[in-house]
């Protein structure tokens, strides 16, 4: 069964869904179960799926996942998400919560990969091949699905208000031209790329939903400039990562969203009292924040359950020039495979 998307209409229905509806509105647990960037994008889909759908969500790394003999009960739904559809660990999972009886839905790019077969229903990102082995734009077409998914499952069971669904799904729309608008902004990126591009390690930290960007943010930069970079919670920067900062160390503060804006000023200045050189991914406008960082780069306003789709961005385009400067394959990273099927 096909899906259809009329965002005037207010329509939304994805196949997958559709065919287990039921299953899925009585479900009492989603679990994700991925890896990398895939496992990224599923932390952004726990907060969608209980912000907006009020679904207790859970993310599992694949990879552990089937080595902890986890509870999994025929009324949980188990959600693999993949570009290849061909990951080893990811299938392992979905094994593992077949023989218990769990409905197995897939979030893949490749039609007709091993996950997409194995799977009882599932929905398609159709974001094109990936031509570098680093995800990026599976990525961002992973988090529109989920995105869809949630809108879906919360317009069906009334966790959020009309208007309010109608304001995201508009907001939906207008996110190609806000993020054609941030491109006009790479010049500056590149500049901050050669002014870090010799730092030996990196810090990423965001809150909320902005956390997993940051957590992406550092796992493009390993991947593909060979950099040393660690994504934290900026609350837990207290917790162990403030004694590495330094001048030299670069730390990248993801401080788009409205709701959690004060405190990462807070984390701003705790930063900047260590000397910590400070890159921070700041709403469009947002001038105080700007005056406090070293190099703040702009991105347009949205709907905070959609900022993940935006703040990625300077990041990922952070991480291309910054590999490019010292002289890496972006497309070839050393040591990765596009799928690792063992
Ligand atoms: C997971 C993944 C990718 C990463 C690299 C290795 O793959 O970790 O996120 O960029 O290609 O594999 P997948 O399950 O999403 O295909």
């Amino acid at each position: 069964m096909r899906g259809r998307i009329n965002a005037k209409q207010g329509i939304i229905t994805l196949g997958g869904i559709n065919e287990f509806e039921n299953r899925f509105l009585n479900a009492d647990r989603i679990i994700i179960a991925a890896c990398g960037t895939s496992w990224i994008a599923g932390l952004i889909g726990e907060h969608l799926f209980e912000d907006l759908a009020r679904i207790p969500t859970e993310v599992e790394y694949a990879s552990e996942f089937r080595y902890r003999n986890p509870i999994i009960k025929n009324n949980d739904i188990v959600l693999a998400i993949s570009q290849s559809g061909e990951t080893a660990d990811t299938i392992a999972a979905l094994e593992l919560a077949r023989d218990r009886d769990a409905l197995l839905y897939g979030i893949c790019n490749v039609v007709g990969s091993s996950i997409a077969r194995m799977t009882d229903a599932g929905s398609y990102i159709h974001a094109g091949p990936e031509i570098g082995v680093a995800s990026t734009k599976a990525f961002t077409g992973q988090l529109v699905l989920l995105t869809l998914m949630a809108l879906q499952l919360a317009r069906k069971k009334g966790t959020i208000s009309s208007s309010y669904f109608f304001q995201l799904l508009n907001e939906l729309e207008n996110i190609p031209a806000k993020v054609e608008s941030l491109l006009q902004n790479d010049a500056k990126i590149k500049y901050v790329a050669q002014e870090i591009k010799d730092a030996n390690n990196a810090l990423y930290l965001g809150r909320g939903y902005n956390f997993p960007v940051a957590l992406e943010g550092a796992l493009k930069l390993k991947e593909i400039s060979y950099i040393h970079a660690e994504g934290y919670p900026a609350a837990e920067m207290k917790h162990g990562p403030i004694a590495l900062i330094d001048e030299n160390m670069p730390v990248i503060v993801v401080a788009s969203n409205d709701s959690t804006r004060e405190k990462v000023i807070s984390n701003i200045q705790e930063v900047k009292a260590r000397k910590g050189k400070v890159i921070a991914i700041i709403k469009e406008g947002d001038q105080a924040i700007e005056k406090l960082v070293d190099y703040a780069i702009e991105i347009p306003d949205t709907e905070e359950p959609l900022s993940p789709l935006l703040s990625v961005i300077p990041l990922q385009l952070l991480a291309y020039h910054i590999a490019i400067l010292r002289d890496c394959n972006v497309d070839q990273p050393r040591n990765l495979a596009k799928s690792v099927t063992v």
